[in-house]
């Protein structure tokens, strides 16, 4: 396990963006890898006009780099762009150390933090997907031993053959028992779901704040911490009846600039959650400069799984925060250009915003509702139960054998109500 190792972090400064979103990757880069307690002792940011399919870079800049790593005595470089696998390989020749992208590092963050058996099982499933193009690495993963492939060239082939064929076996066993995982689950979802209570998604870039809310409207007690992915899985509640509307929230793994695919993948079934949820409350750190950056990696990850088109909240967090408070509208402004749904300004941890934050959820959940008028018999009580569970009381009142009540019904619920209603 590598303990207070030196970097050199290589960003690639191409045209896919500006060169102050390179930049702050790039220092994002720097905070994931002291994550894995390696320290970004260089940060360089490369210029990368025609990718080589060699190094990436160029074989100047290449060769500066690995002689800066050697000159410098620095363990590891680390690549802000993903590698190829051949590419991985060169610069491991090249530079003589092992070398890594933001995808590994990710995954070694998500490896460290994994705690319930789902999300273990999920990061394994990530990292053998990662692994099996590159087992012929001189140097292998961050957690694992290092050095080379020994023996013949024969008896390597065949050991490849054989960790090949091991790691193939294992993706089918790992996949099995999240299978059996994920079986459990859905019928738990089900069960939620016949409750009907509206169930809104919190999502966002890591470190937002989505625990923090769930900890304020739910009671929940989850994990909040100033680092990046605390939360590796799902945790819905209920929102506190002094908190806000009766409606189901749910908290889940946070996003990043380009998030491997294989971790979305992996990590589908604790995203179900945010697939199957009636809206999303979109949780957005609005006091860093690059707030712009983060909202629109957010934004592709819910693009790819789907959900992009959800009703969706904007929360703006973290506005005790801003440098500037006139900063605020500025940047609302300008979010307000891509984001066409309600946005709140919060301050999670101030406890501000928080009454227009339930005030939304309200509208949004309950859009669908009309105000009805119910006289419902003693015996019936079931249906009064249902009422309080998934529809917003307005008034209730016991007559002589049968219950009064005026509720705000959601569609879902109201047909199983009609024998009972007063108001044609
Ligand atoms: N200044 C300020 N800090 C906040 C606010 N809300 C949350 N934080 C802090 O931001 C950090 C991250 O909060 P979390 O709630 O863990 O964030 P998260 O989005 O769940 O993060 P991951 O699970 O790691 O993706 C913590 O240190 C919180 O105390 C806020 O309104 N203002
Ligand atoms: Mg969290």
């Amino acid at each position: 396990m590598p303990n207070n190792h030196k970097a050199v972090l290589v960003g690639c400064a191409d045209d896919t963006a500006g060169l102050t979103e390179h930049q702050a990757s790039l220092q994002e880069l720097a905070r994931l890898c002291s994550s894995v307690d390696i320290q970004a002792s260089e940060l360089v940011l490369a210029p990368l006009r025609s990718p080589s399919p060699r190094y990436l870079l160029g074989s100047g800049k290449s060769e500066e780099i690995a002689e800066l790593r050697r000159s410098r005595e620095l363990d590891y470089i680390v690549f802000d762009k993903n590698l190829s696998p051949s590419q991985q390989r060169n610069w491991e020749r090249l530079a003589e150390c092992p070398v890594m992208d933001r995808h590994e590092v990710i995954l070694e963050i998500f490896r460290r933090r994994a705690r319930t058996r789902q999300a273990q099982l999920q990061v394994e499933h990530a990292e053998l997907q990662y692994k099996l193009p590159r087992l012929t690495r001189a140097w292998t993963h961050l957690s694992r031993q290092r050095g080379g492939r020994r023996g013949t060239r024969g008896e390597g082939e065949k050991q490849l053959e054989l960790d090949r064929r091991w790691i193939l076996n294992r993706i089918s066993r790992v996949k099995l028992e999240l299978a059996r995982i994920d079986n459990r689950q859905s019928t738990k979802r089900k069960r939620r779901r016949e409750g009907r209570l509206p169930i809104g998604s919190i999502v966002g870039y890591t470190n937002a704040g989505k625990s923090s809310l769930l900890r304020t409207m739910t009671g929940a007690e989850v994990l909040v911490a100033d680092r990046l992915f605390s939360t590796l899985d799902a945790t819905t509640r209920t929102v506190h009846p002094e908190q806000g509307p009766r409606v189901l929230l749910s908290d889940t793994v946070g996003f990043i600039r380009h998030l491997p695919h294989s971790l979305v993948d992996a990590f589908h079934s604790t995203l179900e959650e945010t697939v199957l949820a009636d809206f999303l409350i979109h949780v957005l750190d609005v006091s860093v400069p690059e707030y712009l950056e983060c909202f629109e990696a957010t934004r592709d990850t819910l693009r790819e799984l789907g959900v992009i088109e959800k009703p969706t909240i904007l929360v703006l967090n973290k506005i005790d925060a801003l440098p500037e408070e006139f900063e605020l509208t500025t940047r609302r402004e300008k979010l307000a250009q891509s984001h066409t749904g309600p946005i709140v300004a919060c301050s999670v941890l101030k406890g501000r915003g928080i009454e227009h934050l339930s005030a939304e959820i309200r509208d949004l959940a309950f859009a669908e509702e009309s105000k009805q008028s119910y006289l419902i018999p003693i015996e019936r009580y079931d249906l009064v139960a249902l009422l309080h569970r998934s529809a917003r009381i307005y008034h209730e009142d016991v007559e002589e054998n049968a219950y009064s009540v005026t509720a705000g019904v959601p569609s879902s619920i109201a047909e199983q109500l009609e024998a009972f209603r007063l108001t044609k």
